[in-house]
């Protein structure tokens, strides 16, 4: 049967204004779907007491990854992260403003970009600060519907000495900005940025998440989506789009999302060799995390995603209480179109598996041979961004 999480309907495909359905076609079930008669999750026993993702704050709202039975995360499921204020914009009103380096300043209403062709791209992204703290619950894969920032680009004439591409939210609030021994406390807009080169690459302006507009969370009436990268690239009630020749170091591109690690050398501060690198937070790296297990008869089957930037992936393999590497079958149409940036789904058939506590890790593996890394192997990485540490899971098989 088809699940209705990931086929769209007539009437939605209609309401989109979607020309032709066949890219909507190839959005894959999952090989297991929801629960059948006679099986049931094994529950987890690391998740803590005070985890709670179906209570949502206005800043955070967690992914429950335990509820995962599809390709698509439901909407409503969605998980979201605001910095400052959620504003409510009014739809009819909104103009995206493309400013700085162009031959013809322009302003798009949400009717002017929905009368442009669309697009739809399947992607997924976890913020850079999602981890097992979070239960890894700062992550989901939306059907994005939209316009290729490139066609717009294209439209309004970039000049040749532009470089830059800077995107500014509507929401606004106060910002510690430390200068040397000075801190400034600035009222300030969300900002980031992309070199002209990415921008006319994969990102759209998205106004539809699932075939539905944007929920005012999701950044309602418009958002960039940057598949491939981490979740604060995807500027959500997106209001300006300024090109520049020089660097964007606004708040949340150089100072608040970015890694610092230590690499060559033995890693000690005092070693010569060592250089420690701070960068920007971009690409997503490859992360693998087991979401359920479920038991049907003697066979209990291992369920995860896969997150990365696109990159194709050798292998996702799980051990069971420090044995030997297992080969996982990732989801049959994960080559399909349309799939590059959507998490990959896993299964892990897990025979024999005997009664008492067990730990279950899975990692993935990128055909560059980039490996998921283990928390130790991250010990050189400083601050707690871009963990995609491999992440074991403890339950009891009763
Ligand atoms: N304008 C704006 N865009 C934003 C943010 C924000 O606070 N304001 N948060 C960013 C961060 S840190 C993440 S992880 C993603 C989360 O997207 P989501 O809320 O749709 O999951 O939005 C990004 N876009
Ligand atoms: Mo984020």
């Amino acid at each position: 049967m088809s699940n209705p999480i990931t086929r769209p309907t007539r009437r939605e495909t209609f309401r989109l204004g979607l020309a032709a359905t066949a890219a909507l076609a190839t959005i894959p079930d999952w090989a297991t779907p929801a629960l059948a008669q006679g099986e049931v999750d094994v529950p987890f026993t690391d998740i803590p007491a005070t985890f709670n993702p179906g209570n949502p704050t206005a800043t955070t709202r967690l992914l429950d990854i335990r509820k995962i039975d599809g390709l698509v995360t439901p909407r409503e499921q969605f998980f979201a992260i605001n910095h400052f204020n959620r504003p409510e914009i009014d739809g009819a009103a909104h103009r995206v403003k493309f400013t700085g380096l162009l031959n013809k300043p322009t302003e798009f209403s949400l009717a002017d970009l929905k009368a442009m062709k669309p697009v739809e791209v399947v992607a997924g992204y976890e913020c850079s600060g999602n981890s097992g703290r979070a239960m890894q619950g700062l992550s989901s894969n939306g059907r994005w519907t939209g316009v290729r920032l490139s066609d717009l680009l294209k439209k309004v004439g970039v000049q040749p000495s532009a470089r830059e591409v800077v995107f500014f939210g509507t929401d606004r609030g106060k910002e510690d900005v430390v200068f040397r021994q000075q801190t400034f406390k600035i009222e300030q807009q969300f900002g980031r940025s992309m070199t002209l080169e990415h921008a006319m690459k994969q990102p759209l302006l998205a106004y539809a998440l699932n075939g539905e507009p944007l929920a005012r969370e999701q950044g309602f009436p418009v958002r960039l989506v940057m598949p491939g990268w981490y979740g604060v690239a995807n500027v959500k009630w997106l209001a300006e789009v300024h090109l520049q020749e020089d660097r964007y170091l606004g708040n949340y591109q150089a100072r608040w999302y970015r890694s610092l690690r230590g690499t060559g050398g033995t890693g000690e501060e005092t070693d010569p060799q060592t250089h420690w690198v701070e960068n920007e937070v971009t690409h997503m790296r490859v992360k693998s995390v087991i979401a359920r297990v479920r038991k049907s008869g003697n066979l209990h089957q291992v369920m995860g995603f896969v997150l990365n930037d696109g990159t194709p992936l050798k292998s996702v393999e799980v051990q069971i209480d420090g044995g030997a590497w297992q080969s996982a079958t990732l989801d049959k149409t994960t080559d399909k179109a349309n799939s590059q940036y959507s998490w990959k789904l896993f299964t892990y058939r897990w025979e024999g598996a005997t009664p008492g506590p067990h730990t279950l890790v899975a990692r993935a593996t990128e055909i560059t041979g980039a490996v998921q890394p283990t928390t130790a192997e991250l010990s050189r990485k400083k601050t707690f961004l871009e963990d995609n540490s491999q992440f074991p899971r403890k339950l009891t098989i009763a």
